[in-house]
């Protein structure tokens, strides 16, 4: 791991990885999530394993003709999917993991983010709240940019040094027609923030205690993210616990054993096998 990387992890709470990938590994999983979303009949929220959100600032938009991309907000359970799951078990992706979560290292959540024009931002949050788990930390989110991410399209916001703070009260978000599971830290101040700027292929990496939102998209074009999530092997998710429900979203896959890249069964992976 880089120098730079490390402390401004430990400082800040994330670092960047610029041009990580190449456009083309983003375009493969835009292309992926759109064929599964065109064939999910109009109304149905899980298809082929995965669990489709419509954008609800677009619903008056439904009866209008368009592609059901165009109205969707986020694809999530998709990292058993080839396009997503390949990218998992790159060696430089096994090293992020490794340095970060230790040998063995499952990917519990990954969402794809299509951000249509006029969808609004996600507002501040730690993305902790959404995790009980034992331990509680550490939590570790990978943020692809598929597209580009400026401030006219909505890119994230993060606030450095935050990931330091526990997890605050988290209030739902008021705006009539917010996206289901928007929630809005209201207790910090949030003027240090920075925006994150990225090109496709850039790659953020940041603490789950990071306070973080993203704006509105203004522009004409998506915004489009994969966002990953890990933890390392043998957490124990207790959303049941808390919530009275298994959470309709986690899916706890080992993407990492003993350091090296396995497949969802827990197998080396090809490129591993001798
Ligand atoms: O990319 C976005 O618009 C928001 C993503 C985000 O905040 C998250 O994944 O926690």
């Amino acid at each position: 791991m880089r120098d730079t990387h490390r402390s401004s992890w430990e400082t800040s709470g994330f670092y960047r990885m610029d041009g990580f990938a190449s456009p083309e590994v983003g375009d493969a999983m835009l292309r992926d999530v759109v064929a599964l979303v065109r064939t999910a009949p109009s109304g149905v929220f899980a298809h082929e394993g995965a669990l489709i959100l419509p954008e609800a600032n677009l619903a008056d938009r439904a009866s209008e003709s368009g592609e059901a991309e165009q109205l969707t907000a986020k694809v999530f359970k998709l990292h058993r999917r080839p396009a997503f799951s390949s990218f998992l078990g790159r060696a430089d992706m096994v090293d992020v993991l490794v340095d970060r979560l230790g040998s063995d290292v499952d990917c519990f959540l990954s969402q794809f983010i299509f951000k249509n024009p006029s969808a609004w931002g996600q507002p501040w949050h730690q993305d902790s709240y959404y995790f009980p788990f034992d331990p509680p930390r550490p939590v570790v989110g990978l943020w692809l940019a598929v597209t580009e991410a400026t401030l006219a399209n909505g890119c994230l916001r993060v606030l450095p040094g935050s990931h330091a703070e526990p997890v605050h009260q988290h209030v739902p978000d008021r705006r009539p027609n917010a996206n289901v599971g928007y929630v809005e830290i209201v207790d910090h101040d949030m003027s240090g923030s920075e925006p994150v700027l990225m090109a496709p292929g850039d790659l953020l990496v940041f603490d789950s205690h990071l306070m973080h939102r993203s704006t509105d998209n203004l522009s004409d074009g998506i915004r489009a993210a994969m966002v990953f999530h890990f933890a390392a092997a043998g957490t124990v998710d207790r959303t049941e616990d808390v919530t009275g429900a298994p959470s309709r979203v986690n899916d706890w896959v080992p993407v990492v054993r003993g350091g090296a890249a396995v497949d969802e069964f827990g197998r080396a992976s090809p490129s591993n096998r001798s």
